[in-house]
């Protein structure tokens, strides 16, 4: 194997030290192996780090080129680049902590002009990774293809009105699965940023949804052949880059993968800003996901409250994740996936101490949440509030309406017997207060 190379030499290997440390290379509430109802931190979370963000998006936006000199992207040939990206991959992993990541085919290795040479690259990457991957006990948590950033995507990737891009988008969807497979990546991801329209003038909805059921059907159908046991998350985002997409929010996708069919192999995999711009909260998502069962996985980050954009900032929001947490809690966490750090530092976070920054403040917030909503779940009277409110379903006649056992008759009956219902409060106010005394 060839010499592996270093760029954080200057920036310790991050510990857990308690919330009273000073330290900010250092963890204050992320400790992996503390139990919270019974399970380690580390095992709730499975945190991940993003390889598009942290190790590829050097920070260019629609009115400017990059910003980050990444001294990793400097190597003569893609493989070269390539393979020292990997060595700042692992050695960052290593450094703080985190065992998964998550990956684009395109992330590991520059896509080339043909199919078949940008195979033989994912190939050659993929081999290098696997070694390293062996060596260090690091794990894929997801891996996906890039169906949206090359510009033959622009009409869509599974769902173009051309044949031939959705062969295209086939092949490529068939060699990010072989390498998610030959890496052990324990889930797969759709995430469709094209997969809708820009004008419902020129599309045709119907035969554009039934093809992304083909095509998804298509790829699990090749992956259970080739023996992948994980699951396939699909990954909702109501707009942007597509003025509309299919994959709008849970409660879409639900309807989308029952009407085809799908519900068996695919789950969720919920993010934070992609719920905010649907309008949703993340605990929404979350709990709507939870309903059916399907909450795989998570997308960490959070947006710009003030302006509405994806901005993929680091999650920080104490209490829009404790909530979230308190939704996670009850659902009995994820269903094979974890919580991706779908995020990435601002554009003038320029040096490479600020990604440590950045995934430490990011763990911390989750832990604190956490703990925050477990103390909630075993000190307050919060199961019983909710308990509470919904007893009159327990016994009785809402008991019989709950499991079936009534007509509309019957409860007209009751209701005429019955004098105005009495006022039963919400308690907002308590319960917000709640996560604030338990912060
Ligand atoms: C885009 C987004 C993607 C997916 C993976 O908003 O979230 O990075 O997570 O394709
Ligand atoms: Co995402």
């Amino acid at each position: 194997m060839r010499k592996q190379k270093t760029y954080f030499k200057h920036i310790p290997k991050i510990k857990f030290e308690g919330n009273k440390s000073r330290n900010p290379f250092s963890l204050k509430y992320y400790n992996p192996k503390q139990k919270v109802l019974g399970k380690s931190m580390e095992k709730h979370f499975k945190f991940a780090v993003a390889y598009w963000h942290t190790f590829t998006n050097t920070g260019g936006d629609p009115f400017g080129a990059g910003t980050k000199i990444f001294p990793w992207n400097i190597g003569h040939t893609p493989l070269e680049r390539a393979m020292d990206k990997a060595d700042a991959a692992f050695e960052f992993l290593d450094k703080i902590g985190i065992n998964y990541f998550c990956f684009h085919d395109f992330d590991l290795i520059e896509e080339a002009s043909s199919l078949k040479e940008s195979k033989e690259r994912l190939e050659n990457i993929s081999d290098y990774l696997l070694k390293k991957m062996r060596s260090q006990k690091t794990k894929v948590l997801w891996g996906t293809a890039n169906l949206f950033s090359h510009p033959r995507y622009m009409n869509g990737a599974a769902t173009n009105p051309n044949f031939e891009v959705v062969a295209h988008a086939a092949a490529q969807v068939k060699n990010a699965l072989d390498v998610t497979i030959k890496l052990k990546g324990e889930n797969y991801v759709f995430w469709g940023g094209r997969e809708g329209y820009l004008s419902l003038l020129n599309t045709n909805m119907k035969r554009e949804l039934d093809h992304m059921a083909r095509f998804l059907h298509m790829a699990k159908d090749y992956a259970r052949k080739q023996g992948f046991k994980g699951t396939f998350f699909i990954e909702p985002k109501p707009m942007e880059p597509s003025k509309h997409q299919y994959d709008f929010d849970a409660a879409t996708v639900l309807g989308f993968l029952r009407e085809y069919n799908l519900m068996d192999d695919f789950k969720l995999n919920i993010e934070v800003n992609h719920a905010t711009l649907a309008s949703h909260t993340f605990a929404h998502e979350l709990q709507v996901a939870a309903n059916a069962n399907a909450l795989g996985s998570m997308d960490a980050n959070r947006g710009d409250y003030q302006n509405g954009w994806d901005t993929d900032q680091f999650p920080m929001d104490l209490f829009e994740l404790t909530e979230a947490m308190l939704v996670f809690l009850q659902a009995g966490g994820l269903k094979g996936g974890g919580v991706n750090f779908d995020a990435k530092t601002r554009r003038n976070s320029t040096d490479l101490e600020d990604i440590f920054y950045a995934h430490i403040g990011g763990m911390d917030a989750f832990a604190r949440a956490l703990l925050t909503a477990e103390k909630i779940w075993k000190e307050s009277d919060y199961k019983k509030i909710i308990k509470q409110r919904y007893s009159s379903f327990d016994k009785g006649n809402g008991k019989k309406f709950e499991t079936g056992k009534m007509t509309l008759n019957q409860m007209a009956k009751l209701a005429a017997k019955q004098k105005e219902p009495r006022q039963l409060s919400g308690r907002q106010e308590l319960l917000e207060n709640m996560i604030n005394d338990f912060l």
